[in-house]
């Protein structure tokens, strides 16, 4: 590798919230010869392989956080809550958590961070939203978070562009949809990301040579996509999956998706009317 931030000859990775759903789905697809990954998070991770480096981080402990930030080129952020939770909760895992990672990130001179978002930041646009002639909802637009869980991942986007215009760190941030190993309703016939197409797209952020801060969709180019996929794009990233082939199981089980129902109207799908503050199952 070429210029590694901390002067050794390696590459290293941060992974955050490493043992969660998409950290185990995107280790493998990240782990290379020339890369070294550093696994975080707060409960124990059994399955590292060799070359890994595993490090136990609770992202509300600033002093845990800046010692896995030490010596590292990048980090992929995922670690916090995924789903709806208390405002209490959210704020300090997912608000206070990034804000450590962001500021331990400045203190070890990381150049690149990726913060995972949400398409719940932006979840009360709905399809009439998309401007005629796109391809899908804009990157960029104004949070419309859904509920406290996307109020948390609208506050870590200002938190990227804060610490991009004050300290200059590469961040792009993005909006993911649906990702798991396969859709599994035909809401995310159209919001999923395909993990192969996470891990191009992550690939694609840490090789775009321009640093900047930037929002981007990360959604697969399924054939019923409303979402689009210019900014991603502009980053290097090609999807190379579509939840389409799922699709006649997905109808056949659940029935032909009705567009004007919210659940497939809006970005936030069932988020938007999930009492505000509840777990989810
Ligand atoms: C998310 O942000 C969640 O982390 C994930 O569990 C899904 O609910 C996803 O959004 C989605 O909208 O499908």
């Amino acid at each position: 590798m070429v210029g590694s931030a901390h002067g050794g000859e390696s590459n290293r990775l941060l992974i955050t919230g490493a043992a969660g759903n998409m950290g185990r789905l995107l280790r493998p697809l990240l782990r290379h010869d020339d890369r070294i990954l550093r696994l975080g998070d707060i409960v124990e991770i059994d399955d590292a392989q060799p070359g890994d480096e595993v490090v136990n981080v609770d992202v509300r402990d600033p002093e845990a956080v800046a010692k896995a930030c030490q010596d590292v080129d990048a980090v992929l952020h995922l670690g916090g809550l995924s789903t709806e939770a208390s405002f209490d909760d959210v704020l300090q895992v997912n608000v206070v958590g990034t804000h450590n990672v962001l500021r331990a990130v400045v203190d070890a001179g990381v150049p690149k961070v990726i913060l995972a978002s949400s398409n719940h930041a932006a979840g009360f646009y709905r399809r009439g939203d998309v401007p005629e002639g796109s391809d899908g909802l804009p990157d960029e637009l104004p949070a419309r978070p859904d509920t406290f869980y996307g109020w948390s991942k609208a506050s870590i986007e200002a938190l990227g562009a804060l610490y991009h215009h004050r300290f200059g760190v590469d961040i792009t941030v993005l909006r993911i949809g649906t990702c798991f190993a396969e859709p599994a309703d035909t809401r995310a016939l159209a919001t999923w990301l395909a993990p192969s197409d996470a891990a191009r797209l992550v690939e694609a952020c840490l090789a775009f040579p321009d640093n900047g801060f930037r929002v981007v969709w990360a959604v697969s180019d399924n054939t019923r996509r409303w979402w689009t996929l210019a900014g991603a794009r502009a980053l290097g990233y090609e999807s190379s999956d579509d939840a389409e082939r799922f699709a006649a199981d997905r109808i056949a089980r659940f029935g032909e998706p009705e567009l004007t129902d919210p659940v497939h109207d809006m970005v936030g799908g069932a988020f938007v009317s999930t009492p505000l503050g509840e777990l989810m199952s």
